[in-house]
């Protein structure tokens, strides 16, 4: 007699519909902005007002740093799971994570490092000494690049003061920098049509900026305002840049920040990827920049510190619209088609020869015509 039982919550990754590659479409949805070109200040401000995502080049940060992380992360993910907990801690929420993220029931196809980091100092000692480095390394590099696109933006929304949004990241003492490392093996199980699994499941990030690389594996997708996901095609040698909710408020809705996801690699390779999440300090207030405002403009949300945000998104799970209970209704604006219930949906996953797991030499990229995210069932791993 063979006995079912029932998958315990862990077991249940969600399967989603991911988009179909559009030719067409090709390198059209994902801006790409030059940080060192003369006009970056306006394009980067044009990509966060229309997508609230973009791919950064120029950023002079040496392959020698982003290479030496990922190999020493791959070194650490290598490792039996009880020596990984016992090196980091189980994540709550910092630490060693494997297929829970938060404590809300989110779970994907992943295993991650999570860790806070103060004047570039890894703020956990147990880690292998090279991890640590390369961490150490890594984060002071990527801190100058989000810096750098701080200013840029600060440019391009106009402010006097280019260095306002960058001194609440960087420039205090006690501001809330995160870093992740996001390890997705191969994923072995079958998905059925043009389902993948959940890697990472659809979230805005909380803090004011993101800053992100991947290995050459693809699986990152980003949701459009027409509600549709596009694939982020790979880059590692440049930077994928999102905007976070904080930054939305900072400027009264103006730049949006944007859902993102993971679809768990369906090839050999693994995805590898780092983000930088650049928080303020928790005291720090969130609101809209009163030299953004126009004459009259009302904000569109209540007033609230870092702390109170970020207290207040830990309790949610991921895909919850977080900004939500912060929003004034009487000044809110009306919603995106892609918050809008959609109409004539087709439930049911369609087949696809459209893979999301690509090498660098993969052209696969953008396609618009994705639909929203359907976790079409829980599926047992
Ligand atoms: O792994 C990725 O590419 C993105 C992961 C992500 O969005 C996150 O860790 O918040």
């Amino acid at each position: 007699m063979v006995a079912i039982t029932a998958p315990s919550p862990i077991d249940q990754i969600p399967l989603m519909r991911c988009p179909k590659a559009n030719a067409a479409q090709q390198g059209a949805v994902i801006p790409c902005v030059d940080l060192s070109a003369p006009g970056a200040a306006a394009a980067v401000a044009d990509a966060c007002r229309s997508v609230g995502f973009f791919k950064a080049t120029n950023h002079g940060v040496p392959a020698c740093i982003t290479d030496a992380l990922e190999a020493r992360a791959m070194e650490f993910f290598a490792l039996p799971t009880q020596v990984k907990l016992d090196m980091s801690g189980a994540a709550r929420p910092l630490g060693y994570g494997s297929k829970n993220i938060g404590s809300n029931g989110d779970v994907g196809w992943l295993e991650y490092l999570l860790l806070s980091i103060s004047s570039n100092t890894v703020k956990i000692s147990s880690l292998p000494p090279p991890l640590r480095t390369a961490l150490e390394e890594y984060t002071a590099a990527v801190r100058e690049v989000g810096g750098r696109v701080l200013e840029l933006i600060a440019e391009g929304l106009g402010l006097e003061d280019r260095a306002l949004l960058r001194a609440m990241v960087m420039g205090r003492e006690g501001s809330d920098e995160l870093v992740r490392v996001n390890h997705y093996p191969p994923c072995p199980l079958p998905a059925p049509g043009d389902c993948g699994v959940t890697g990472f499941g659809e979230h805005t990030d909380p803090q004011i900026i993101s800053v992100l690389r991947s290995n050459c594996t693809a699986g990152l997708q980003i949701k459009l305002r027409d509600g549709g996901w596009a694939p982020v095609p790979p880059d590692p040698e440049s930077f994928f840049v999102n905007v976070g909710d904080s930054l939305q408020v900072l400027t009264n809705g103006r730049f949006r920040s944007v859902k993102h996801r993971v679809v768990a690699p369906e090839g050999a390779q693994p995805r590898l990827s780092v983000i930088y999440f650049g928080g303020p300090a928790p005291s720090q207030r969130i609101a809209p920049l009163p030299q953004v405002m126009r004459d009259g403009e009302q904000s569109l949300y209540t007033e609230f510190t870092w702390g109170e945000y970020k207290r207040a998104a830990y309790k949610t799970r991921l895909a919850d619209h977080r900004l939500g209970p912060f929003e004034l209704r009487s000044n809110r604006m009306p919603a995106p088609p892609s918050e809008q219930p959609a109409s004539g949906t087709d439930p049911q996953p369609h087949c696809s020869s459209t893979s999301t797991s690509s090498t660098c030499t993969s052209t696969t990229t953008a396609a618009a015509g994705g639909s929203g995210v359907l976790p079409c069932h829980a599926m047992p791993v």
